[in-house]
């Protein structure tokens, strides 16, 4: 062999690792602007954080997901109240300001905390966005400002919370409501999966797992639910607690049942429709409010009684309010 050969062979083997070198710190006065290819990864390559597009909208979310699997399953995002229009632009500045600003310039979102000090930022590959400073301290971290998700290894500290999205495609905060006491203790090795739990929009806080790689396997391709609680969410918000949990999973005047896979299936009570049409969990208004002073109509005209058999009625108060 040639020394040429020895010098392809060097810079081959070698490529991988100054790639992965390069992208493993993203230094000061970097940035991305909000399009559909614009990400930094893991050294792994198993997560990405950058601007993920909504709804096929020209619309963007700045976002950390699982970069090796279809179907972009995302594990936190910045600014699910304030999304970005294209065009704008994600920076670390060469003060160490981290910042998402709009085409027009305007603040959309930036960490709170302090970043004073910052030197350079990371994706991790176990999924943690983080600030750095100059000794590698973490100034700011995305596993210690969770959205509805946690991540193997990442510790939700006293007083922290998950928020629920308000449904699969709006990830505006949710119908944050219920709290749950999470005891189970299931450990299964990491193995060939990705693990996630999550605060979904119906409420259920779940540990889910996706196969590593695509195989043909019975598991499938896709996430699948490993546990969940609470173990009936439509009966959960029966506790007898004072506080007004905003008509339990379903909302205001609507019914709830389980389907197979103990998620709640929302329905309208006769009479009623659902307040947001895109939104099943949202509660339901009446079709028609009945004038009672309007030719002068007697009440017994105005109202109709209609039988629901085997519903059970918890808190009858959530059958006669408007979310305000
Ligand atoms: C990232 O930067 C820090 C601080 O300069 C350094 O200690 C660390 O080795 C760098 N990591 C990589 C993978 O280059
Ligand atoms: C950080 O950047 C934003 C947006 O450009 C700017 O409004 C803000 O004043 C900057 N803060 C500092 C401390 O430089
Ligand atoms: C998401 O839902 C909230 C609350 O219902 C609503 O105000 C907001 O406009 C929705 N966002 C999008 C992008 O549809
Ligand atoms: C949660 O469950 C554990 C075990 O069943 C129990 O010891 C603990 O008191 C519960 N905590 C709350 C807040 O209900
Ligand atoms: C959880 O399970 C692990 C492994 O089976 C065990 O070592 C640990 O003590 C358990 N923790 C609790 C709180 O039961
Ligand atoms: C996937 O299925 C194909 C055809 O059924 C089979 O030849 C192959 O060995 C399977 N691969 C794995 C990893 O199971
Ligand atoms: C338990 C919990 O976090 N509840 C919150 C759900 O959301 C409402 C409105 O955002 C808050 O007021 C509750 O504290």
């Amino acid at each position: 062999m040639g020394f040429s050969h020895y010098l392809v062979l060097f810079v081959l083997l070698s490529l991988p690792v100054l790639l992965g070198a390069q992208k493993a710190n993203i230094s000061l006065g970097s940035y991305l602007t909000a399009s559909d290819d614009a990400s930094w990864r893991s050294p792994s390559g198993d997560f990405a954080f950058g601007f993920s597009r909504i709804n096929n909208q020209d619309l963007f979310l700045l976002a950390i997901w699982y970069e090796k699997i279809p179907g972009r399953t995302l594990v936190w995002y910045a600014n699910g109240d304030n999304l970005a229009p294209k065009g704008s632009k994600l920076q670390l500045s060469n003060n160490g300001n981290f910042t998402l600003t709009g085409p027009q310039g305007q603040e959309i979102w930036n960490p709170k905390s302090s970043t004073d000090g910052v030197a350079y930022a990371a994706m991790l590959d176990d999924g943690n966005f983080v600030l750095a400073g100059r000794d590698s301290n973490y100034l700011w971290e995305s596993f210690k400002n969770p959205t509805d998700t946690i991540l193997p290894t990442q510790v939700l500290e006293l007083g922290g919370k998950l928020s629920s999205r308000q449904t699969e495609t709006n990830y505006s905060k949710g119908r944050n409501g219920s709290v749950v006491n999470l005891t189970k203790n299931r450990t299964k090795s990491m193995g060939d999966y990705y693990y996630r739990a999550t605060l979904d929009a119906d409420g259920i806080f779940a540990l889910h797992a996706h196969p590593r790689t695509q195989t043909n396997g019975s598991l499938g391709k896709t996430w699948f639910a490993i546990w969940s609680v609470p173990d009936d969410i439509c009966s959960d918000m029966d506790a007898g607690t004072p506080t007004d949990l905003g008509g339990g999973p379903c909302g205001y005047n609507s019914y709830c049942r389980l389907d197979e896979k103990r998620r709640p299936l929302c329905e309208c009570l006769p009479g009623f429709s659902l307040s947001d049409p895109n939104n099943k969990l949202n509660g339901c208004k009446q079709n028609r409010i009945p004038n009672c002073h309007q030719d002068n109509a007697k009440p017994e005209d105005l109202y109709e009684m209609q039988e629901l058999p085997n519903t059970f009625w918890p808190v009858s108060a959530n059958f006669e309010q408007l979310p305000g």
